[in-house]
């Protein structure tokens, strides 16, 4: 397998690692403020972000690669309002589709078609992230500081559930 290919799938896993880890830690946050509807859909998002670094790690072992496991960042732990926490959401995912993006430039380049096709799945999920996070962006605009708003928002966001596919 291409080294820079490598090198630069071996750096997600860890990104991958660290996105979980921000959102433990987002879920301690609202935890913290008595929201446990945000809480679990940062809950849920941690366990997503643990199954992007897996697959990750399951897709470099197939292709015989061992993997070094680094350090994993120290995440933020305190946001000034609920808004915070969701553009923090929304400019974190934005950062990973870049670093995705550029992945999927290096497989090109390598002409490695495994990796590029593999990559596929991510740059979809991407949109996806994305969308979750700037849909709650304007929900969290049009509620203002309206309290009933917040906490009808909050009992939404407590339905949200993740299941690892069962082929993984
Ligand atoms: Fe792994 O998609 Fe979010 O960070």
């Amino acid at each position: 397998m291409n080294q820079k290919v490598v090198e630069a799938l071996t750096a997600q896993v860890n990104k991958e690692f660290y996105s979980a880890y921000l959102y433990l830690a987002m879920n301690q946050h609202f935890e913290g403020e008595g929201m446990p509807g945000m809480a679990n859909w940062m809950y849920q998002q941690f366990q997503e972000e643990q199954f992007h670094a897996k697959k990750m790690l399951k897709y470099l072992n197939s292709r015989g690669q061992k993997v070094i496991l680094e350090a994993i960042e120290k995440p933020l732990i305190e946001w000034p309002s609920t808004m915070a926490v969701f553009e923090n959401v929304l400019e974190h995912e934005e950062s990973i589709t870049a670093s995705i993006n550029a992945i999927q430039g290096i497989a090109v380049d390598e002409k490695d078609f495994a990796t590029m096709n593999f990559l596929q799945w991510f740059i979809d999920e991407q949109i996806e992230e994305e969308e979750n996070a700037s849909n709650l962006i304007k929900q969290l605009e049009l509620i203002g500081d309206n309290g009933y708003g917040l906490l009808m928002l909050d009992k939404e966001l407590a339905q949200r559930t993740f299941a690892e596919p069962a082929a993984e």
